[in-house]
């Protein structure tokens, strides 16, 4: 077993995974209490994804039976993400992990040691953000990292910035310790939240969580508009602010991955939406979500053409992105935009969205 474990590292470390553990499978009895406790609160939101069955998530046997062990693998997106730097009138920032599908590496890595299981004569399948593991207990449990108060699996030198799969296998490896470590009195992660979803510590209010409502269909809450800032998918606050990954994120320096140009988004088609930013989870591959996210970061970011893009979508049939565009140039302000309202809430039969020109109005007169 010993020489298949080696073999195992060895095939990891050659597809550029930084991090590689075993654990049992039995189930993560505690996270599914936590799971359930989160969804009965409201904390989980409207979350689907593993808060729609615990039970199956927090029990890898429930699919697959013959499951005895969990060989669990990290992947780091850094440098490769880049920094997407301080705001740009007229640009976006998309979160570290979805500059491009930095899942690639991780999945390749991931097969390549399940193939590794298979020709050794066991059965292995690969779980990667998938519903029926919850990755980061199965990252904990194998010692591939500890929980951080942000929730996040954290290990040392790369600190969060880490995405998680498992190989489940019937080979009974031998399982390697969990790690010793945890974030002692350092809280630097709650603060650095800009919404306050982390007021406790290690719990995440997802309904305050900008990264949630990014993925989530509706109208984003009028209070998160502002600290929402100029993002368009994700948000990496609470990771920039942890202490072991500093150095690892300072060392990735190019700014052009993560800031997109918000014009160009918001003029282009479905198509060249899915193209560009098909790795995003887009509730129903529906582009227009991502139109909604780029018009609350328009409204932060400004630019020379801020007013005319989000007048143009004055006009859109979709109630939703005439809602966001409506508090958009109330944020943006100006005459051009004081016009724009007023012509609108003459042809807006939608209450709704009435309601948010009323209120960018009232904004702007402010
Ligand atoms: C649902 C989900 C989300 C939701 C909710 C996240 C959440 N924290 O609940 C939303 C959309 C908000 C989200 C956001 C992000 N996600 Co996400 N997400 C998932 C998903 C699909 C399921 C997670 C889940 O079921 N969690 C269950 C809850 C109960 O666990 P938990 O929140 O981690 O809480 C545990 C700890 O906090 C701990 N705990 C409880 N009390 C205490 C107290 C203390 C003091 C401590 C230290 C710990 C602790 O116990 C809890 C479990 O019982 C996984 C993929 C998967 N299949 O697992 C990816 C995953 C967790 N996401 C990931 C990433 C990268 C992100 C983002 C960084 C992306 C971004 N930049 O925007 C953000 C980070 C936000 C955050 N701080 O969590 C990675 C995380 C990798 C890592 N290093 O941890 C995963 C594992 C995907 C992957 N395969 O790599 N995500």
């Amino acid at each position: 077993m010993d020489q298949l474990w080696e073999t195992l590292q060895l095939v990891a470390a050659e597809h550029g995974l930084v991090g590689l553990g075993v654990g049992n499978a039995e189930p993560f009895l505690e996270v599914r209490d936590e799971m359930r406790r989160r969804k009965d609160t409201g904390l989980s939101g409207r979350l689907k994804f593993t808060y729609t069955d615990p039970g199956v998530a927090t029990d890898v046997r429930a699919s697959y039976a013959w499951a005895e062990r969990l060989v669990v693998g990290a992947s780091t997106y850094l440098p490769a993400a880049g920094d997407p730097g301080p705001p740009r009138p007229g640009t976006g920032r998309v979160a570290r992990f979805a500059t491009e599908d930095h899942y690639q590496e991780l999945r390749a890595g991931m097969d390549a040691v399940a193939e590794t299981l298979v020709a050794g004569g066991g059965r292995a399948e690969v779980l990667i953000d998938d519903n029926r593991l919850v990755d980061r207990a199965a990252a904990v449990r194998s010692g591939v990292g500890w929980w951080g108060k942000n929730t996040m699996v954290l290990a040392p030198k790369y600190g969060p910035w880490l995405l998680l799969g498992t190989a489940v296998t019937d080979v009974e490896l031998e399982t390697t310790p969990a790690m010793a470590r945890d974030c002692g009195n350092c809280t630097a992660c709650v603060p650095a939240c800009p919404t306050g979803a982390l007021d406790q510590p290690g719990v995440l209010d997802a309904t305050r969580c900008i990264s949630y409502w990014a993925q989530m269909p509706g109208i984003i809450p009028q209070e998160l508009r502002i600290p929402w800032g100029d993002r368009v998918y994700g948000c990496d606050d609470c990771l920039e602010a942890c202490p072991p990954g500093r150095r690892w994120m300072e060392e990735a320096i190019s700014e052009a991955p993560g800031r997109v140009n918000l014009a160009e988004l918001l003029t282009a088609t479905d198509q060249e939406l899915l193209d560009s930013y098909g790795h995003f989870y887009i509730p129903r591959r529906n582009p227009a979500f991502l139109r909604r996210n780029a018009l609350v970061a328009l409204g932060n970011s400004g630019g020379p053409e801020a007013v005319a893009l989000a007048v143009r979508y004055m006009q859109d049939r979709d109630p939703v992105l005439r809602a966001h565009a409506a508090w958009a140039l109330g944020r943006l302000g100006g005459k051009n935009a004081h016009r724009a309202l007023a012509m609108a809430l003459s042809a807006e039969a939608n209450t709704d969205v009435r309601g948010e020109i009323e209120n960018a109005t009232l904004t702007l007169q402010a």
